[in-house]
């Protein structure tokens, strides 16, 4: 069954919020904060080992309140049913979205068209396995005999952006293999790659569902040519593998049957990083590793499905977006992780939540009179507090904010750890507190400036009432990750559903790869 369509815009709900908002836009955090001591514990939710701590919003009760009967008036249960259940709610492409029975570790049955896909994706993660733990032990080697060093994942978008910002998050717990992703067709980009392997101890992992994009097939056929200039047609079998839903094409490539990994339909791009897609990860940093990534994921898949919305992360996330994005008027959100390790997290988010909702039509095809996809953007704390924070903090324009901490660090190096955590919540406390005419004036006089105060008291004020999120999670690890990436998942799945569009199809995306071709010819 398809989602429903109900405009959101028409819902009691909507209309109550755009009265609460004249209420409540010129409030202050810190006078709510004032006046109920409890904020920080209301506002607070808890996941195994997630604290989301949204205390620092431009919310009441009430706000929370009519978002949460907006969910219900979109019918947003209906539609999570649905999602998890294969139905077929891509209705443009006529298709379901599954990513989350990639991760299933329940034993029940997912039909689609009347067939479990469990049994397919099960068999799919034993090759996974076994083909990983081969690569890593030296057992599986390269053409002339020798141990994979390298591998080299080619692919673009869906295809790329996960595993490459898996691979790089999780490096801690990588092993001796050195892994590679080319993605542009920029033909610099798989030089520099190339440059430094060596073809018999390469492993070619070519990732595309369809096995038409420009970009990819371009890429694998220059890396054939350069493999071909040591080894035999022969030997391609040996060091080139292939994830697609196209066998055919990836046969005509001349890549061996035993060594295709499917993939399915009903995954889209951006959400497919759990499927053979993934490989990388797993040849990256073992199944076992890969495994629990699948599992976080399944976890906050569980919390999601069934937890009451007013306890429910993803829903919480997504209701407070919205709040900013069609109230506010907000267009954009940053998201910092305070770790270097998720250097790639907003790009990929990026992906993951404007290509699924960037859409202008809803899901009955008319165009629609409401703002939809968030424009996203960020990078890690601490660098971005030295370059982009000052915009956040003092600019025109209010970008709420997903500050994402650690407890713990990963090589226990406590001085820093405390230091960037120190960053972490003062940069939330800053945006919330702000820095008033009086505190500057008292700040100043204190550090012997009292001459400069007239001149430079209006650039040191911070009108401070910014919102944030803070996602405190113990520590970066594979289950940990998994979790992260499925909460934005299921949020963008709630975003979508509410504004009524239909988040996983992506025909703006495939305009760019029609006109790329057709384009080709006209360049000399
Ligand atoms: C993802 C997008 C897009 C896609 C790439 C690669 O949701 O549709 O980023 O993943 O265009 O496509 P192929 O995997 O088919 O090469």
């Amino acid at each position: 069954m398809p989602l429903k369509n109900i405009n959101p815009t028409r819902t009691e709900s909507w209309k109550k919020l755009q009265l609460h908002f004249e209420q409540i836009k010129d409030v202050t955090m810190k006078s709510l904060f004032q006046k109920d001591n409890t904020r920080k514990e209301k506002f607070t939710l808890s996941f195994d080992e997630f604290t989301l701590n949204y205390s620092k919003n431009r919310i009441t009760e009430k706000t929370l309140s009519h978002l949460l009967n907006l969910a219900s008036e979109t019918e947003l249960q209906d539609a999570i049913e649905k999602y998890f259940n294969g139905d077929k709610i891509n209705e443009t492409e006529n298709r379901a979205v599954l990513h989350t029975a990639l991760r299933n570790q329940n034993n029940n049955e997912i039909k689609v068209d009347g067939f479990d896909v469990m049994p397919e994706i099960k068999q799919t993660l034993l090759k996974i396995k076994s083909f990983s733990e081969a690569v890593i032990s030296g057992s599986f080697k390269g053409y002339s005999n020798k141990k994979i060093t390298d591998i080299v994942n080619i692919g673009i978008g869906g295809s790329d952006l996960g595993p490459k910002m898996v691979v790089e998050s999780l490096q801690f717990y990588k092993n001796h293999l050195n892994t590679h992703f080319v993605s542009n067709i920029d033909g610099d980009h798989v030089s520099e790659i190339l440059k430094n392997l060596n073809p018999e101890t390469t492993l070619f992992i070519i990732v595309s569902k369809t096995f038409t994009t420009q970009e990819t097939l371009t890429n694998a056929e220059t890396i054939k040519k350069w493999f071909l200039k040591s080894a035999t047609k022969n030997d391609i079998k040996h060091n080139f593998v292939a994830v697609s839903t196209n066998l055919s094409k990836v046969k005509e490539f001349g890549v061996a049957e035993e060594n295709i990994f499917t993939m399915w339909n009903w995954v889209g791009g951006r959400y497919s990083l759990w499927s053979a897609v993934g490989l990388s990860i797993s040849l990256a940093i073992g199944f076992k590793n890969f495994n629990d990534f699948l599992k976080g994921a399944f976890e906050m898949d569980n919390h999601f499905r069934k937890t009451p919305f007013e306890k429910n992360i993803p829903v919480v996330l997504a209701l407070l977006s919205i709040w900013y994005n069609n109230f506010f008027n907000s267009e954009s959100e940053v998201v910092i992780p305070y770790t270097q390790y998720l250097e790639k997290l907003a790009p990929f988010l990026q992906q993951l939540s404007m290509e699924s909702n960037g859409k202008s039509v809803d899901r009955n095809g008319n165009k629609i009179n409401y703002q939809t996809g968030n424009i996203i953007w960020g990078n890690t704390g601490t660098n971005v507090q030295h370059a982009f924070m000052q915009l956040v903090h003092q600019g025109t324009k209010l970008i709420p904010v997903d500050f994402i901490g650690f407890k713990q660090s990963l090589y226990g190096n406590e001085d820093h750890h405390k230091k960037l955590m120190a960053n972490f919540y003062a940069q939330a406390e800053a945006l919330y507190a702000g820095k008033t005419e009086e505190e500057v004036h008292l700040d100043m006089k204190f550090k012997g400036d009292t001459n400069k105060i007239n001149q430079l008291l209006p650039f040191k004020v911070f009108e401070g009432n910014k919102p944030s999120n803070t996602i405190l999670i113990k520590k970066l690890s594979p289950k940990n990750l998994g979790a992260l990436i499925a909460i934005y998942e299921h949020k963008t799945f709630v975003q979508g559903v509410i504004w009524n569009i239909n988040s996983f199809d992506q025909f703006g995306v495939e305009l760019g790869k029609e006109l790329a071709n057709k384009m080709i010819s006209t360049i000399s």
